[in-house]
């Protein structure tokens, strides 16, 4: 008995499955389907959202069941209703599903509308039958931008704001060649990426008293652009992260801005191959924010080249910058701890190389590595290349025999030669 009737929810649910294939005549339609990142002031990590758009179908006010089924396999249930005036315009409804860190994290900006699917129905007996639906989720979506409709004449816009603003959790912004004179906030997970690279894709702030981009979401990727022109005083810089964990800076050109680039209370961020030259205060600066791996950088003509600036900043990772002719290469002040600073060229800095309020950062790797110098393979910690570093190598590894000093910390094994 038992079995039979396992084997009878088995088949309903195929039978549904089946016949949500081809019911075009649901309550309602998937148009979207999508995960959301981590929120910092919410408890639930991510959400897999899911927006509804009502057919002709579905009566007003009625309560609806939304079945969200994994891989077939029904796991969770919410409820949605409309009332006439959303009716008649089909207005669009998300209703959402609590998801672990580690599923949200492997649904991230994936297509997801191949592992779920969901079935909008009435409530069970009462209203003469159950209408199913299937999804057939739009895919993320591509927003092209382009200022003078030259590069690309369908453009949705004209300005990156405008994108940003129409932009959905997780879509792409592309940006065409051109100069786009703005200031853009960026309050939501989006990937803006340039068509064709830093050098023809420029973002010039049009208020040089607010910042060029000033991220406040999550999973922000800004990828490929001049960025310029936020030359005001205080918190002003031309990428600016204000709280915003999980995100990429990568391969801009970030020039003539009070800060370069700015992180504030910023964490798991990775900033990664810009170029950060000729900025009023600070090329890269980090201040309450921790986690975050600062790499592959040129930080060049600036007042501070990379700076660590306030309590709190801990376990960041700087490797493999090259930071030169600034005033001051690298410094970390009060209270910046457990940071790691290892196989940066530092070299020609006009004031100082390096400053450290106190003993706090290991100014090498955090394990020893092989490494290979003058044809020899060793095994050692690495530190950093100081060009003012006066020490000699008499064993001939590579790395100074005596301590660099940078402040009132130093680097116990400084490079003799510049890392290439
Ligand atoms: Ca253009
Ligand atoms: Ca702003
Ligand atoms: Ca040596």
């Amino acid at each position: 008995m038992r079995l039979v009737m396992v084997l009878s929810v088995i088949l309903m649910v195929i039978i549904c499955l089946s016949g949500c294939e081809s019911d075009s005549g649901g309550i309602a339609t998937v148009t979207r389907m999508w995960v959301v990142p981590r929120m910092t002031s919410s408890h639930v990590p991510y959400y897999l959202h899911i927006e509804l758009r009502p057919t002709d179908s579905a009566q007003a006010d009625k309560q609806y069941t939304v079945d969200l089924y994994e891989q077939n396999i029904l796991r969770d249930s919410t409820k949605v209703s409309w009332n006439q005036a959303e009716l008649n315009v089909h207005s669009e409804k998300v209703v959402r599903y609590p998801m672990s860190e580690a599923e949200g994290d492997s649904y991230l900006f994936k297509d997801v509308s191949h592992i779920f699917s969901v079935k909008v129905h009435s409530s069970a007996g009462t209203e003469g039958g159950t209408a199913t639906t299937t999804p057939t989720p739009a895919s993320i979506e591509t927003w092209h931008v382009d200022d003078d409709l030259r590069e690309y004449p369908e453009a949705h816009f004209t300005n990156i704001q405008d994108a940003v603003t129409a932009a959905r959790l997780g879509d792409t912004i592309i940006v065409h060649d051109g100069t786009y004179i703005e200031n853009v906030d960026v309050d939501k997970s989006l990937s803006i990426l340039s068509k064709n690279g830093a050098e023809v894709t420029i973002v010039e702030a049009v208020n040089s008293s607010d910042r060029v981009f000033d991220v406040t979401g999550d999973f922000v990727e800004i990828n490929g652009f001049t960025v310029r022109g936020a030359m005001g005083g205080g918190y002003i810089g031309g990428i600016y992260l204000d709280g915003a964990q999980n995100c990429t800076v990568k391969n801009n050109i970030v020039t003539n801005n009070n800060v370069g680039i700015w992180l504030r209370s910023a964490h798991h961020n990775q900033v990664e191959s810009n170029i950060v030259r000729s900025n009023n205060s600070a090329g890269i600066m980090l201040d309450y924010s921790s986690h975050n791996v600062v790499t592959d950088n040129s930080v060049n003509m600036n007042v501070e080249g990379i700076g660590l600036n306030s309590s709190d900043d801990s376990y960041n990772t700087i490797t493999r910058n090259d930071v030169s002719n600034n005033e001051i290469g690298i410094s970390c002040k009060d209270h910046s701890n457990n940071n790691v600073i290892f196989l940066n060229n530092v070299a020609n800095n006009n004031m100082l190389n390096g400053y450290a309020h106190e003993k706090a950062n290991k100014w090498y790797s955090p394990e020893e590595t092989m490494y290979t110098y003058n044809g020899n393979t060793f095994v050692n910690y690495v530190g950093n290349y100081w060009s003012d570093y006066t020490g000699v190598d008499i064993n001939g590894d590579g790395i100074g025999d005596s301590p660099y000093s940078i402040g009132n910390d130093e680097d116990k094994y400084p490079l003799v030669q510049p890392f290439p």
